[in-house]
């Protein structure tokens, strides 16, 4: 364990996530780009500028010191930083290097991500997560990464719900590379671990002494009509694997939405509830089910890197985000050493092959102007987290 070098904020961390594709806007040097451009990806509409968060951070920023939290989850962009095999990009390292110093200037802690869902090219080219040379490559990324932007970072996320990565990637074919198979999703499960020690060791050997996870996807499953072993098998793979194999890692990121059910045949679609936009149950409740769960595999620090709802009833948002704060304070209450509460998304963003229609954001941005509007929930999980736990104490 490398702790006692490792410095963890003080404070607890309540912030909002983003991701460099999602927000930034003319990341075309990757998988992602190209993919929204074959008829066949499923992709409702391209990402195209985004929120435009290339030239607005610090508008972003401004938004989240208003709210009054201290903590900003975003992501760098391997296709900009290393737009090429071997050739740096320069000017983008010193863009994230002013993003990083523009969270200082207003005491946000930059939680930096540095693999969120897209490749560059030329990496995807040949051959993604199945080449056995990725573990360099992107250790080599880390490494620049961590000499350029080290001193600033305040906790590194390495790799993005690898999980989901491999999952819809390679076994639902509903993300680049497009591929169904059982082995090939092991396979690259096993890649991506190997990839996220490979990076964490990079990062290590830069300067900076910020704590180093990954951000795991994680659900509260349900097994139905004989789900049993499904329900087994897939969390083994989606999350066992990776529980178990965090131990030297400073913490853990926990991503939670829903409750899914599953029956012998995969995803049960036909189900009680209420539902959100995505067509998820409603379930605030996978917050505290899923930090109990991460905290029974391992006792590392635990930070809810992402938990939020897509929907177009900004009520329907502030409901859901103090159930699933009542939740974070149960966990705590029973003792489990959770650092920080990272709710998804700040901005109405890119949301993968559904394109813009789904608003997962506390803030609106008008798709043509880039405005952004804060939504009443914004102010709400702003008052929220401030007065935590005074808030959630509350509210039942
Ligand atoms: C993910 C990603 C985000 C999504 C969010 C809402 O979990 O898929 O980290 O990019 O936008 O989860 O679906």
């Amino acid at each position: 364990m490398t702790t006692d070098r490792i410095h963890f904020p003080q404070e607890f961390s309540w912030g909002t996530a983003t991701s460099g594709y999602q927000i930034e806007g003319g990341d075309s040097n990757t998988d992602w780009w190209r993919f929204e451009r074959d008829p066949d990806s499923g992709t409702v509409e391209p990402c195209g500028d985004a929120c435009d968060s290339w030239n607005r951070y610090e508008e972003d920023l401004d938004i989240i010191q208003s709210l009054g939290l201290n903590a900003y989850r975003f992501s760098v962009e391997w296709s900009r930083i290393e737009p090429t095999r071997g050739a740096i990009s320069q000017a983008t390292l010193d863009h994230y290097r002013d993003v990083i110093a523009s969270c200082r200037r207003r005491s946000i802690l930059p939680v930096v991500t540095l693999h969120h869902f897209t490749l560059p090219l030329w990496v995807a080219d040949a051959g993604g997560f199945e080449n056995p040379d990725i573990e360099h490559w992107i250790s080599d990324y880390a490494r620049v990464v961590g000499e350029a932007l080290g001193d600033g970072i305040g906790i590194a996320c390495t790799i993005n719900e690898p999980n989901i990565v491999a999952l819809m990637g390679y076994l639902m074919a509903s993300f680049p590379p497009k591929v169904s198979s059982w082995e090939r999703f092991v396979d690259v499960n096993r890649v991506m671990r190997a990839c996220h020690l490979a990076m964490r060791g990079a990062l290590r050997e830069g300067p900076g002494n910020y704590p180093i996870g990954f951000a795991l996807s994680m659900q509260e499953y349900e097994a139905v009509d004989g789900g049993d072993d499904l329900v087994n098998s897939l969390r083994h793979e989606m999350e066992d694997e990776y529980l178990r194999s965090c131990d030297d890692d400073d913490f853990i990121g926990v991503q939670c939405y829903t409750k899914i059910f599953l029956d012998a045949n995969g995803l049960v679609e036909d189900f009680e509830g209420e539902r959100t936009e995505m067509g998820y149950l409603f379930w605030p409740q996978c917050v505290e089910y899923t930090v109990r769960r991460a905290a029974q595999f391992t006792g590392i620090p635990i930070i809810v890197t992402e938990n939020g709802i897509g929907t177009n009833d900004d009520e329907q948002r502030i409901r859901y985000l103090g159930e699933a704060l009542q939740g974070l304070k149960k966990v705590q209450d029973e003792g489990v050493d959770v650092r920080g509460y990272f709710q998804w998304s700040l901005l109405d963003n890119f949301e993968w092959t559904f394109g813009y229609r789904p608003k997962f954001g506390i803030v609106a941005v008008d798709r043509t102007t880039f405005a952004r509007t804060p939504k009443p929930s914004a102010q709400w999980y702003g008052e929220a987290a401030r007065n935590y736990p005074r808030s959630v104490a509350a509210l039942s």
